[in-house]
């Protein structure tokens, strides 16, 4: 600087971060009557799944209690819960529908 000292510098790197919304994930609970066949078509109907993939995720519900539909944003997530329940109410079945941050 003229005076005898030596500039030092930290160098640092930014890197321009890409916002994500925080994700939920909407997930199916398993009961003891609701017929396999009412799962499979939420899972068409609620959650685009071609049949093959609804029979999957509805088996797994079923074999071990809970499983993953989907993952959405907090507002999109909430809107499928309450399709699904309000559905399956209609149908008087007890199917239970629940979010939860990814
Ligand atoms: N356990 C139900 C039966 O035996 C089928 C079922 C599967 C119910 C998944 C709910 O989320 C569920 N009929």
């Amino acid at each position: 600087d003229g005076r005898g000292r030596t500039e030092v510098g930290v160098v640092t790197k930014t890197r321009p971060k890409t916002q994500k919304p925080p994700m939920y994930k909407v997930m199916l609970l398993n009961d003891d009557y609701t017929p396999m066949e009412f799962v499979v078509h939420v899972l068409e109907r609620f959650f685009n799944k071609a049949r093959e993939d609804a029979t999957r995720i509805m088996l797994h519900v079923h074999q071990k209690g809970v499983g993953i539909c989907g993952v959405f944003t907090y507002e999109v997530a909430e809107t499928k819960v309450t399709q699904v329940i309000d559905f399956a109410r209609q149908h008087q079945h007890p199917l239970q529908c629940t979010m939860e941050r990814d």
